[in-house]
């Protein structure tokens, strides 16, 4: 079992699958009959993201850029032996590898918060009213 660090990146404000692909692994004893299975094990975005069993790690929730742009996981791919062999054949029976997921970054619109604002009577034109605050949330 022969699995490679990657680096990958995913958008933020996305959930979805990172990348793309399930990750690539080679197995060294090309069993048809085997199953592999991926966990992440470790790092510091193993809270935020999902492995499925073909191997796709995706995000749990979207991820913001301004928070933090870079995360590590540690994903290891295991042979599933299959029922009735006792030969789990050549090579490493299960291997890690590191993923480093990089978020980019979208330029996301500013949020302007509706507001009310009263008027007092006799307000000339051009008299300033309370200031609207935009909110940059990029
Ligand atoms: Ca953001
Ligand atoms: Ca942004």
């Amino acid at each position: 079992m022969i699995v490679d660090n990657e680096v990958r990146a995913i958008n933020e404000n996305v959930v979805g699958p990172v990348g793309g692909e399930a990750i690539g692994f080679v197995d060294l004893d090309d069993d048809e009959t085997q199953t592999h299975a991926f966990e992440i094990e470790e790092g510091t975005g193993s809270d935020l993201f999902d492995i499925s069993n073909l191997g796709v790690i995706s995000t749990k929730s979207s991820l913001n850029y301004e928070s933090s742009a870079t995360y590590y996981i540690q994903v290891r791919v295991t042979d599933v032996m299959s029922e009735g062999r006792t030969n789990i054949g050549d090579g490493l029976f299960s291997q890690t590898a590191a993923f480093t997921i990089t978020v980019n970054n979208v330029n996301e619109a500013p949020v302007v918060e509706d507001k009310v604002i009263a008027v007092t009577e006799g307000t000339k034109s051009g008299d300033s009213l309370l200031p609207f605050q935009a909110q940059v949330s990029e």
